[in-house]
């Protein structure tokens, strides 16, 4: 009998509420507590001792660096929301990781460099994720290598020991495991971008087709 005095208090709705009077919530999503799980494939199983992290194509200083080289790089705290084009948001998660600067100023990206393919886990021997993005979007203080999230590192199945994040687009663009960043001269479609996601899938315009797929 107290329902109806409970009713739209549950604390899911409060926080959708919240964010949709901020202005945080993009057209289509519905506020999440829980951090779902999601990608294609298997989960890799990461060995710190063959792990390394390449940054190549179009730039002046191609980069590997292993395990113990990118964990003694400068990590940075951000605190960002994340949008899956499947419509769950989560809100404030604090990422803590490597700056994406610290990886662009190593490589430094010839001015021919437009867009990126970041490429995570190889599914099979063939196939890996991979995921493109204008160059500019990668190029920005809250874009992170990330580690840990809300003071926990990063599990096996969310893309652990480390996953590229980029808060300011859907989060297909946000390549857990990730293994390289390839510079390119032009955009390229990545893995779902080649089944009809949107090159550059920006959340507050709605950017989740390409043109013509749908
Ligand atoms: N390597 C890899 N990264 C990926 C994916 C994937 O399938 N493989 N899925 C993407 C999608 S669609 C989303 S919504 C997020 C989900 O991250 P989470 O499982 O940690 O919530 O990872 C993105 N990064
Ligand atoms: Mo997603």
């Amino acid at each position: 009998m107290f329902s109806d005095y409970l009713k739209g208090q549950d604390p899911r709705q409060l926080l959708e509420k919240r964010m949709r009077a901020e202005g945080r919530l993009p057209p289509g999503q519905s506020a999440s507590i829980k951090w779902p799980v999601l990608h294609v494939g298997d989960e890799p199983v990461f060995d710190a001792a063959t792990w390394d992290f390449k940054a190549g194509g179009l730039v002046e200083a191609p980069l590997t660096l292993g395990w113990a080289q990118m964990t003694a790089l400068p990590r940075v705290e951000v605190t960002s929301d994340f949008h899956c084009v499947t419509r769950w948001s989560t809100f404030d998660n604090r990422w803590e990781g490597v700056p994406i600067r610290e990886i662009l100023s190593r490589a430094k990206p010839t001015p021919e460099a437009t867009h990126v393919m970041a490429v995570g886990h190889l599914r099979d021997r063939r196939y890996g994720y991979s995921t493109n993005l204008p160059l500019a979007d990668l190029d920005r203080d809250d874009v992170l290598l990330a580690m840990r999230r809300n003071g926990e590192d990063i599990s096996n199945e969310h893309g652990g020991p480390l996953r590229l994040v980029v808060p300011h687009l859907y989060a297909w663009k946000s390549c857990k495991w990730i293994r390289a960043l390839i510079f390119m001269e032009a955009d390229k479609a990545g893995y779902w971008e080649q089944h009809g996601y949107h090159m550059r899938g920006d959340p507050f315009r709605e950017e989740r087709f390409r043109k013509g797929s749908r």
